[in-house]
């Protein structure tokens, strides 16, 4: 069962492709453990969560305890890689300004001494705060499941964590593939029969899986008949969450509530394709399984939390404000080599409310509102009108760090581009690399060009275009890195990244919000029915050098309704 499947030689040298040549991660493994020597601070954002230095993935045991949010994260201390993964550990009042504390699990038992994989918090009756994460046991990649307990529950940043020795709780059982058995979620109680429940995330040969786990005490689990979900042809499914969302109401919901008038939310991030995929529909104590509703799509032409770079992501419930917040973390697009340089890679989303949409047939995600305390001086426009070809630059904000909210309207969907039934419908990026922001078309394209040089050098442009379809209209959300740099790059990874909006067009409206940050667009297109995250490094256009523009390539004259923009300031303390 060697884990080395591919050796290859690059420009880099030895690189060691885990599970079967699927993404995972690459282990650079003569990389691991070299330190930055100096950071670069270009490209580094303003208020999005990054540590002063080196590698991070996945948000791990996010949770709010005690009036302190914590953040736990998989994080690199040696290197600008991935390796020595330990769960770092960061603390806040607001989610805003964060305090680094001490990596709160490392190696140093039988149980993980090989890696401490992601995981997530549950806080127990009686106010008790547990997590369940990952351990790697051998060089072959086994996978456990651990717990950790806080040292002192009357520290208010819950510095030291324990893993008791009691551990491993759960192994793999002959039925489970033990190198891809990991990611527990956070545990959910279902009320009646005092049993608690776990999924965690997996395969059986090519079949993506979430095996549920029951316990009466959480110390001994034992394994359900049935996975809570599974799917063919998906390959291994990473991260799953699993929690309910309120029909009508305006609140988020705690794991384990139980009531009417609710649905779940079934979350994996797919290994194969490194997007992360959801279904709505029920649940059943009883029956301990996870039906999708009828006509979710299962897999990968299914329903995103973002069209671009976005994966591992983790919800929580937070008391204080009765609402689910969403981590996600967004990898790099440049090379393992310009991390290195750099000295950091990846960074941590800022956090999104989840709810149902009213229409009951997908998520919306918005930005925290404290988000909102950062921003800066402020510009606005109002019924500007945008001919074809126009653009309007808005000036007096800093635009490589800024939050944008804009709504476009339009008087007639008459000039909309038939949608060429040969197209894929669910190859929404192929659709925006052929139909890019340059391209000609007749609603749309129109939106906003981020993080753009002077003369338009460099611009990562984020808009819609508007299709007819046989008995309805098509709404392209693009957010395209194609020209965001001049950086020569050949291969390099700068995706035309777009997912479809399903939104209603009676109004004649389309809008979107973006958090620009140095080196990533957050966007948000009607009302967060559509998101989409892109990572890119102009050279030209950065710190003042940025420009943000209003523009529209479409035949159809589109008006800005209303444009807000805010310069957006770095909290006080970040993670320091
Ligand atoms: C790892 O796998 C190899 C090949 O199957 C086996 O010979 C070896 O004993 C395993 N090592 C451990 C520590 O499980
Ligand atoms: C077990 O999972 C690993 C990692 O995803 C994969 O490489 C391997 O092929 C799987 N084994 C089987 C029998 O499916
Ligand atoms: C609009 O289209 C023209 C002509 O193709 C192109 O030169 C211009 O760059 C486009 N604008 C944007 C913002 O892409
Ligand atoms: C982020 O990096 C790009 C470029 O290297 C890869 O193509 C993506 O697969 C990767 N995304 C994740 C989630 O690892």
């Amino acid at each position: 069962m060697g884990y080395i499947l591919w050796v290859l030689i690059r420009c880099l040298g030895l690189i060691i492709i885990f599970n079967n040549g699927e993404a995972s991660h690459k282990a650079y493994m003569h990389l691991q453990s070299t330190p930055a020597i100096n950071v670069k601070q270009v490209h580094r954002t303003g208020y999005h969560f990054q540590p002063t230095k080196h590698w991070i993935n996945d948000p791990n045991g996010p949770m709010y305890y005690n009036g302190i949010y914590h953040l736990f994260y998989q994080y690199n201390p040696k290197g600008a890689v991935w390796g020595n993964i330990v769960w770092a550990h960061s603390v806040s009042k607001d989610l805003i300004n964060w305090k680094k504390l001490d990596p709160a699990i490392y190696p140093s038992k039988p149980f993980d001494q090989f890696g401490c994989w992601s995981g997530s918090a549950t806080i127990l009756p009686g106010n008790k705060p547990v997590i369940l994460y990952t351990g790697i046991i051998d060089k072959n990649n086994t996978q456990v499941q651990n717990y950790a307990i806080p040292a002192d529950l009357s520290d208010p940043y819950l510095t030291k964590w324990i893993k008791p020795d009691n551990n491993p709780l759960i192994v793999a059982d002959i039925s489970v593939n033990k190198t891809a058995f990991r990611d527990p979620t956070t545990a959910w109680w279902s009320g009646d029969d005092g049993h608690w429940r776990i999924s965690i995330g997996g395969r059986r040969r090519e079949r993506g899986m979430s095996f549920l786990y029951r316990s009466r005490d959480f110390v001994h689990w034992i394994k359900a008949k049935h996975p809570l979900h599974s799917k063919g042809g998906t390959g291994n499914w990473e991260c799953p969450d699993f929690f309910p969302v309120s029909v009508s109401g305006k609140n988020g919901l705690d794991t384990s509530f139980v009531g009417s008038g609710i649905k779940y939310v079934l979350k994996v991030s797919l290994d194969v394709t490194r997007y992360e995929y959801y279904t709505l529909g029920t649940y059943s104590n009883e029956k301990d399984r996870y039906v999708p509703d009828e006509g979710m799509i299962d897999g990968w032409n299914g329903l995103r939390y973002d069209y671009g770079n976005f994966y591992a992501s983790k919800s929580f419930f937070d008391p204080s404000k009765n609402r689910r917040i969403l981590w996600g973390w967004a990898n790099e697009s440049d090379s393992t080599n310009d991390d290195v340089k750099k000295g950091w890679a990846g960074i941590q989303l800022i956090p999104r409310t989840i709810l149902l949409d009213p229409n009951g047939k997908q998520l919306l995600q918005w930005p925290i509102e404290e988000v909102e305390t950062l921003r800066g001086k402020k510009v606005e426009l109002s019924n500007r009108k945008l001919v074809k070809g126009e653009k309007v630059e808005i000036k007096g904000i800093t635009a490589a760090q800024a939050d944008v909210d804009v709504v476009f309207s339009f008087d007639s969907l008459d000039k909309a581009e038939p949608f060429d039934s040969n197209w894929d419908r669910y190859d929404a990026q192929k659709l925006c690399s052929q139909k890019g922001s340059t391209v000609e078309g007749g609603l749309g394209p129109f939106g906003i060009l981020t993080l753009a040089s002077e003369n338009l050098e460099e611009y990562t442009p984020v808009f819609f275009r508007v299709f007819k379809a046989k008995d309805e209209h098509l709404v392209l959300m693009c957010s395209d890195a194609t020209r965001s740099t001049l950086k020569e790059g050949n291969g390099a990874y700068r995706p035309s990244f777009a997912g479809f909006v399903d939104v209603d067009l009676t109004e004649k409206k389309l809008s979107l919000r973006s958090l620009i940050d140095n080196s990533v667009v957050e966007s948000f297109g009607a009302g967060g029915k559509t998101c989409i995250t892109s990572r890119v490094y102009p050279t030209l256009a950065i710190y003042g050098n940025a420009h943000l523009y209003a523009f529209n390539n479409g035949t159809q004259t589109i008006k800005i309704d209303s444009l807000n923009a805010w310069s957006m300031n770095k909290p006080l303390k970040m993670n320091q």
